[in-house]
């Protein structure tokens, strides 16, 4: 990998691990919604000297010396995140989405305080409430989920469950969930019932900097994300807030749950952030949704049950059990050929986790390589010949040659070779 020779010649079974996943990303297509492909200016970034550097505090006013560079950074970050998103104040020091979640939990809310959020089975996230999580085993978690006959979060519902339950927090967020979110409902009931906001925003977080799905900004207290999803950023959390919880969430992140913040990744986030504030990521969002709708609608022509029958954002599920298969079985059969997505839990779903029905695929990666909706019918059709006929092995070998083929004609990293 270029400016990875010293690697190689010092630990040549790390480099040629690194090799390995290099090659696994270029040949392979990658649909979990979760995960993306990075420029190699954030690359760059993420694998900088900055790693070196502690810097625990915030710029100005941190507890070891020698911060300039670093706080030139972090401010930077600060600032493009802020302009990205429109927002009054900025926290890029979360290493993770999660992170970012419980430092807003300790900034307002007491243990045993009472959370609203979406139930983990019908596409909500392990830290807004999983029992096994410090967000299940620190608070009270209550849920609201998407109804059985639309498969949508109904906001009377949803207002029902919040005045009933008189939560101290509401959460609208997920991480399988494929409709726009309204933001200003989930807000205004927040308001009638005097609880705070949270827009868990980790998954959608690249289409609201481009405006290709509403902003939480204007009507959350608190906004969390990662920046590694749709955002196209390094692994990492960051939190937006409303000025007047500045010092709680700042407190809150360090030194309440954080010591350094990596400000390597810092970096790479002050670039990512740069390049979603141009117009061509603007334009790169707009296809990562043309792309799931279409992807979906094919899916959907070859016979393919699509939860709550569509999308509007980059991801969506597709229920299985009427092609008698588990969605770790196809998830299995699909990563043989070189096609990764994850197994999912589909609404109501009779499987636990680890064998779900349904599988949930996702678009920002593949669109990050340049595919567009000819090959969005391309791959529908090579998922299709895959779970159609489980057990066609030689067919198999001939689709896995046809993904190979399809992911050359968009290479990924051109110049990085490996050393010799
Ligand atoms: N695990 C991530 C996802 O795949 O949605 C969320 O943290």
């Amino acid at each position: 990998m270029s400016g990875m020779k010293p690697l190689a010649d010092s630990d040549p079974a790390v480099y040629m691990a690194a090799m390995a996943e290099l090659a696994r990303q270029r040949t392979q297509i990658e649909l979990i919604a979760s995960e993306n492909v990075v420029s190699r200016a954030v690359l760059a970034a993420a694998g900088s000297v900055l790693t070196n550097k502690y810097a625990e505090g915030y710029p100005g006013a941190r507890y070891y010396s020698g911060c300039k560079a670093v706080d030139d950074i972090e401010n930077l970050a600060v600032q493009r995140c802020k302009r990205l998103f429109g927002a009054d104040y900025a926290n890029v020091q979360p290493h993770s989405g999660t992170q970012a979640n419980m430092a807003i939990f300790f900034s307002v809310l007491e243990a045993g305080s009472k959370i609203l959020a979406m139930d983990l089975a019908h596409g909500g996230h392990l830290s807004h409430g999983h029992p096994l999580n410090f967000s299940g085993r620190k608070y009270h978690i209550v849920t609201y989920g998407v109804e059985p006959d639309t498969e949508l979060i109904d906001m009377d519902r949803v207002r029902d469950i919040a005045l009933r339950e008189r939560p101290q927090m509401i959460i609208a967020g997920a991480s399988a969930y494929s409709r726009t979110l309204d933001f200003e409902a989930f807000a205004d009931i927040a308001r009638e019932v005097g609880a705070y906001l949270l827009a868990d925003m980790a998954h959608i977080a690249g289409l609201v900097a481009a405006g290709v799905h509403p902003s939480p900004v204007p009507h959350a207290d608190f906004v969390s994300s990662t920046t590694h999803k749709t955002l196209r950023g390094p692994r990492g959390g960051f939190i937006l807030a409303k000025k007047e919880h500045a010092k709680a969430i700042n407190r809150a992140v360090f030194p309440g749950i954080q010591g350094g913040p990596l400000m390597h990744v810092i970096a790479a986030k002050a670039v990512a952030f740069r390049e979603a504030l141009q117009p061509s990521f603007k334009e790169y969002a707009r296809q990562v949704v043309a792309n799931s709708k279409k992807l979906a609608a094919e899916l959907a022509e070859r016979g393919y049950r699509v939860v709550s029958g569509g999308t509007d954002n980059h991801q969506f599920s597709v229920d299985l059990r009427a092609k008698n298969l588990t969605g770790r079985d196809a998830s299995n059969l699909l990563e043989s050929v070189g096609i990764t997505v994850n197994k999912n839990l589909i609404p109501f779903d009779d499987k636990p986790p680890q064998i779900a029905s349904g599988l949930r695929l996702g678009t920002p990666a593949i669109t990050a390589r340049g595919m567009k909706e000819p090959e969005m019918e391309m791959i529908a059709d090579l998922i299709d010949r895959v779970l159609s006929e489980p057990t066609a092995a030689k067919k198999h070998l001939m689709i896995r040659a046809e993904v190979a083929e399809l992911c050359a004609r968009f290479p990924l990293y051109k110049d990085i070779e490996v050393e010799k």
